[in-house]
């Protein structure tokens, strides 16, 4: 008898652990559609686009719950689909894409959604699949979820064709899940030991964390402690270490760090690095170089000396090989008058850096350390931060402290706008027993807000704040000095409590400092009933963050001599002739 390919898949679904899938069904899809109806363990979402699916998904998987699934239609979908994809890819998060095929039974050519999916998927995944008999559908699923899930996690596609999944076939022999992969390491032991000997006997080391070290916090926290090290993430690792750890310093490095951790390492003479690429958001535009003795942990090989030259590369799992490195300093006598000395000045200088944003005019509106020092006071520590990307990024990342691995989750190195309110959604559902604050600049609101009508008919509680400054302002402020206009980043407007009743979603408003701790209470009481909440908030930008005016400068000095005439020269030109 035999069964059908929509049947197989969802036992393979079911084994892997998939709890939710985020799509929208057409006639290559169907059947899928009906098989997960039937499922106890897998929800099916339908969204509004695929985009946001994929953001969905994605911010499940960064959630660490389940692998973040997208069932989706051929080409059309696949396409939509594709920016989330691509951030997943980018940011090294797993996901697992499922779409219809074409028929290959009939013979015919131009059908409805007739492309190459592998070609177009091929550089944004790290495989595809094209499933052409029923007896390969769950081993293929097996397959594919088991290259997603190894070394640096991302997205694997696989195509299931229509016939396959309304004919029924052989399914053959039942493959066995092999379960997650078990994380591994490739160091050797006289590697670890060198590196334990750099960092013993450095007079200033620092420990730089990015998103492959997110699971390994407590090693992180240990290791700190041992050599009296500061700690500083990247933006994508930003939950990686918590933020009230006395031995947190803060965000990035060099000059588009905030000043806590540029005056921390300033003269660091010894870089452990954990989990991340050494990109250019990570390092502010590659401004700060790390020292000579860089010892650099990855699960991918790849990374190593990309940028910047190891003396050491530890190659596997952070956890396991911090867990090596801790071992080896045992014996090491503890470096706590450096730990004092460094946390002291740590905290001066964040309460500094505090007190001058607390202090700044913002001229009646809302000022971004106000709402984030209360926003943090008011939000449990267990919450799931969501951003954008924008100006709200950096300033989310140097003002608002985050105290869980995996609580702050943004995208990063594709740096797609329109991640949030999606990726809000898909955060809540895998935790849901935990509030999910999303915040979200005014543009790129715009691109993805009609999720939040995916978020009502779910009875997703997600509070969405919307930092309304009229701009696309990561881009404006950027114009500002070069150009002394703002070409097509001034945003029309919009009427956000228009976007909230048309979504079902409920509505604040906070238009000043005065407003935000009662409407942030509310916010979070009205979401905890299972209803999203979308927040207007009147923001003032006319502070720049740290990592804006980092990175202007550090690519201003790039430039040669020339260049740097030509461009200061117009900057004169236009500031004189408006
Ligand atoms: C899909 C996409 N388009 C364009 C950009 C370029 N970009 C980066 S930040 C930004 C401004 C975002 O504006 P907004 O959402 O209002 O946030 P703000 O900077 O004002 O906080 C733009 C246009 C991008 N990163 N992604
Ligand atoms: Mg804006």
């Amino acid at each position: 008898m035999g069964r059908t390919a929509a049947s197989l898949l969802r036992e393979a679904l079911e084994n892997v652990g998939v709890r939710y899938t985020f799509g929208i069904p057409g006639v290559h899809n169907t059947e899928i559609y009906d098989e997960l109806a039937k499922s106890d363990s897998i929800t099916p979402v339908l969204v509004t686009h695929e985009g946001g699916g994929a953001f969905m998904a994605d911010a499940v998987s960064r959630s660490g719950t389940s692998l973040g699934t997208l069932v989706i239609v051929p080409a059309a979908g696949v396409t939509h689909a594709a920016s989330g994809i691509a951030e997943a890819f980018l940011d090294g998060i797993p996901m697992l894409v499922i779409a219809g095929g074409i028929r290959r039974d009939t013979g015919r050519q131009y059908q409805l959604h007739d492309i190459d999916q592998h070609a177009l998927l091929k550089p944004i995944t790290k495989g595809t699949w094209l499933v052409e008999r029923h007896c390969d559908v769950i081993a293929t699923i097996y397959e594919a979820v088991k290259l997603a899930t190894s070394g640096e996690p991302g997205p694997v596609f696989v195509e299931i064709p229509v016939d396959l999944q309304l004919l029924t076939g052989e399914e053959g022999a039942s493959p066995q899940y092999g379960g997650a992969v078990a994380p591994e390491t490739r160091c050797t032991a006289s590697d670890i030991a060198q590196a334990a000997e750099l960092l013993a006997a450095a007079q200033s080391p620092g420990i730089f964390v990015g998103w492959g070290g997110v699971d390994a916090t407590r090693e992180l926290a240990i290791l700190a402690e041992q050599l009296g090290a500061p700690v500083t993430t990247t933006l994508q690792g930003l939950s990686a270490f918590p933020a009230n750890h006395p031995l947190h310093a803060g965000f990035c490095l060099g000059r588009a760090a905030v000043p806590a951790v540029e005056n921390a390492f300033r003269d660091c003479d010894c870089l452990l690095a954990v989990g991340t690429r050494f990109g250019e958001i990570a390092t502010g535009s590659y401004g700060w170089t790390p020292p000579a003795r860089l010892i650099h942990v990855d699960v991918n090989p790849a990374v190593f000396s990309a940028n910047y030259p190891a003396q050491v590369a530890l190659e596997g799992d952070a956890r396991l090989v911090l867990q090596k490195l801790i071992a080896e300093l045992e014996h090491v006598t503890a470096a706590t008058q450096r730990s004092a000395n460094v946390a002291g000045a740590i905290a001066t200088d964040k309460s500094v850096h505090l007190r001058e944003w607390l202090a700044h005019d913002s001229r009646g509106r809302v000022n971004p350390a106000r709402f984030f020092t209360t926003l943090r006071r008011l939000l449990a520590d267990d919450a799931t931060i969501v951003v954008d990307d924008g100006n709200h990024t950096f300033l989310a990342a140097e003002l608002m402290p985050v105290h869980r691995p995996r609580g702050f989750i943004s995208p990063t190195d594709f740096n797609c706008m329109g991640y949030c309110v999606p990726a809000a959604i898909g955060a809540k559902l895998a935790r849901p027993q935990a509030p999910v604050a999303g915040i979200v600049g005014d543009g790129a609101f715009r691109m993805t807000a009609l999720e939040l009508a995916t978020a009502t008919a779910q009875g997703v509680g997600v509070v969405v704040f919307v930092f309304s400054d009229g701009e696309l302002a990561q881009i404006a402020q950027a114009q500002e000095l070069p150009y002394n206009r703002k070409t097509c980043s001034v945003l029309g407007p919009l009427d956000v409590a228009g976007v909230a009743q048309a979504t079902g979603a409920a509505f604040l408003r906070i238009g000043n400092d005065g407003e935000i701790e009662q409407a942030v209470q509310s916010a979070l009481a009205t979401a905890e009933q299972g209803r999203p909440v979308l927040v207007d908030v009147r923001i003032d930008y006319s502070r720049h963050t740290r990592f804006t005016d980092g990175i202007l400068r550090t690519n201003l000095d790039r430039f040669d001599l020339a260049t740097k005439t030509r461009l200061v020269g117009r900057a004169f030109w236009r500031r004189l002739t408006g």
